[in-house]
């Protein structure tokens, strides 16, 4: 097992992001998007409920992760103030602050449910009541706000709630040997560890990611204590008739470094994998990363939909069994993408190849990117392949998990771009702007010009004041290894030559002004459905460069279930103005109904115009019916 490798993400404000695809974009989520969200999350009552003003018998009890949509919002906010400082914006902030500083009890307890409406009863539904889960958002968002701002509000707030909950899960505390029912604290425990330099955060982390899965099972031993069915207890009634379903549920059926399989509810999933693979490279815990590579490999293998969307089974949030992807009514939750994203590039930076950043990238472009309208205040929860009209974004959910995690996600999209390594500079990400890296004392820029995922072409520029020796490594993607065109200051490279991990490594003493060039393959793609995934057997789904695109009914004057693209025909690229967005056109037939319902003749077929959107960009023309896979026409 190779050693880890010490990359890095590069600090937010090292990164510069300007190019046409995702500052528009990003800009959206800033002026629109965040507004929004706080809107929301003041006229929803969760900031209000930080006041602790709420008495039983109150109208809009407060919920049990209440306090997480506030702190993804916090982080959100604060990666914005990062790279576009906004005095009105951070004094909000500020506020919200000062309404959690309040909040919190004088021995660094913080949680609004277990305050008000269940006092007394701390740290005794670990399993279903989030208490961990909001504690590590809070711990994310206070480490967000100090990298941003330099202020130690918030993230001193979340130190003295760590403090307590290392007390609390050590030995001879109250929920010792216990952990998190919805995984999310030990990612943000190593973030606390890595800003504070405190081990003893590290340390945390990878105990309650140690005793997951442990017997005896502790949400069991938690139940019989409490002795009433927990707070989930009625939306699964029959938890204690199926015990292993329940555990694998919140992944803790067996200890980590024996699961292989990616079970259970989705966005637990990839935070557990991320903590997993934080703490694997952490460590240098070699079971570690063996358990990340085989979860990985069984989810990318057999239950990863084409859009990066995963956890197809609605009635859990989460995974069905291997290929079981149906397209319409599967569920891939907007978190559940952008969990995908944290544990993608957390294996790109434990293992150094970039085959997770492929993924990371195709889930980026499609599943995450179609969680929110165009306009920036309309979102998914679930991201289904398919739609017959029904299936339209909401301004908000009762459970409003997937709004705000888009936010941070977009507004940190920094940290996904690059990786700095011991003497090496990684191009993760093709997106126009700037990075900083540092090799010992020698800063080194670099200056990405790309239209990119519109265009292939990528130039990038080293910028630095005096010659500077480091390895240049650029991902290049599964997809473009066939037909990709390479120049290292003005001489064409053959890219095999130089292809390592899924990189174009290119080690040399650069001088200022020297100039890469990667011209990615940018033709329309197909990619043909799996014949064991049976909602989609004999169908295939259009591509172009990251993107994978859609038919949508609103385009066509066929129901597109009758629409079949013949095996040979092309498609070209055409601009959609109004979208924002490049589109594909091309040629399909469309069977004609008979007459009769049963006819004993083939049916006839017209050709018909075909225009295939982005994924991400269907939905915003009003409702309509939407198809990723579509019928294929063999001769
Ligand atoms: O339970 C917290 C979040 O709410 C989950 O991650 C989502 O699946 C949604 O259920
Ligand atoms: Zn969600």
């Amino acid at each position: 097992m190779p050693a880890s490798t010490r990359r890095s993400s590069l600090p937010i404000t090292d990164v510069v992001i300007d190019d046409a695809f995702w500052a528009p974009r990003r800009e959206t989520v800033r002026t629109a998007t965040l507004p929004q969200q706080e809107h929301m999350l003041r006229t929803g009552g969760q900031i209000e409920a930080l006041a602790h003003a709420w008495k039983p018998g109150d109208p809009n009890e407060p919920h049990v992760f209440w306090e997480s949509d506030v702190a993804k919002w916090i982080e959100a906010a604060s990666y914005s103030l990062a790279t576009h400082p906004d005095a009105a914006l951070e004094r909000r902030v500020d506020e919200v602050i000062e309404a959690l500083a309040g909040a919190q009890q004088e021995d660094g307890y913080l949680n609004t449910y277990f305050t008000v409406v269940r006092p007394g009863e701390r740290f005794t539904d670990l399993r279903d009541a989030h208490e961990l889960y909001v504690a590590g958002h809070l711990i994310e968002a206070g480490v967000a706000h100090h990298a941003a701002t330099g202020k130690t509000t918030l993230l001193g707030i979340v130190r003295r709630l760590a403090d307590l909950i290392d007390r609390e899960f050590a030995p001879g505390g109250a929920a010792e040997g216990g952990y998190d029912g919805h995984e999310e604290i030990e990612l943000a425990l190593v973030k606390l560890y890595r800003a504070t330099g405190e081990r003893r955060y590290l340390d945390l982390a990878a105990r309650l990611i140690d005793a997951r899965g442990t017997q005896p099972f502790y949400f069991e031993l938690e139940a019989q204590r409490r002795g009433t069915p927990g707070y989930f207890g009625h939306v699964f009634p029959d938890r204690d008739a199926h015990p292993q379903r329940f555990r694998e549920y919140n992944q803790s059926h067996l200890p980590v470094r024996e699961q292989r399989e990616v079970v259970g509810h989705a966005v637990r999933a990839m935070y557990l994998y991320s903590a997993m693979a934080d703490l694997a490279q952490e460590l240098d815990d070699a079971a570690l990363r063996e358990s990340c590579e085989r979860l990985w490999d069984d989810l990318t293998g057999t239950k990863l939909y084409v859009t990066g969307g995963l956890g197809a089974d609605p009635s859990i949030e989460g995974f069905a069994g291997p290929y079981e992807l149906p397209d319409a009514s599967g569920y891939a939750e907007t978190c559940a993408a952008i969990g995908l994203v944290l544990w993608a590039k957390r294996m790109a930076l434990l293992t150094g190849e970039g085959r997770y950043i492929d993924v990371l990238e195709r889930a980026l472009y499609n599943a995450v990117l179609s969680g929110a309208s165009a306009d920036g205040v309309c979102y998914f929860y679930g991201n289904p392949l398919a739609s017959d009209g029904s299936v339209e974004r909401k301004e908000w959910f009762g459970v409003a998990c997937c709004p705000p995690n888009f936010a941070r996600l977009t507004q940190s999209l920094e940290y996904y771009a690059y990786a700095q390594g011991d003497h090496e500079a990684v191009v993760d990400l093709f997106v126009a702007g700037t990075a900083r890296f540092r090799f010992d004392e020698t800063a080194v820029g670099l200056r990405v010009s790309t239209e990119y995922p519109h265009d292939g072409a990528v130039r990038i520029e080293i910028e630095a004041d005096a010659e500077s020796e480091f390895i240049l490594a650029v991902r290049l993607p599964e997809w473009a290894r066939q037909g990709a065109v390479l120049r290292v200051v003005g001489e064409p490279l053959d890219v095999g030559t130089v292809l390592d991990g899924g990189y174009v490594r290119l080690s040399r003493r650069w001088s200022p002004g020297d100039v890469v060039e990667l011209e990615l393959p940018m033709e329309p793609r197909r990619i043909w459905a799996d014949p064991r995934v049976t909602s989609t057997v004999g169908r295939v789904a259009l591509h172009r460069g990251p993107l994978v695109f859609c038919l949508e009914g609103v385009d066509h004057d066929a129901p597109l279930d009758a629409i079949s693209l013949p095996r040979g025909a092309s498609f070209a690229v055409a601009r959609d103005d109004a979208l924002g967005v490049d589109v594909l056109v091309g040629d399909g037939v469309a069977d004609e109904p008979s007459g009769d319902l049963y006819p004993e003749r083939p049916l006839g077929r017209r050709p018909i115009p075909v225009r295939a959107v982005p994924y991400a960009a269907w939905n915003n023309r009003g409702r309509s019916s939407m198809t990723v896979w579509v019928r294929e026409a063999v001769a």
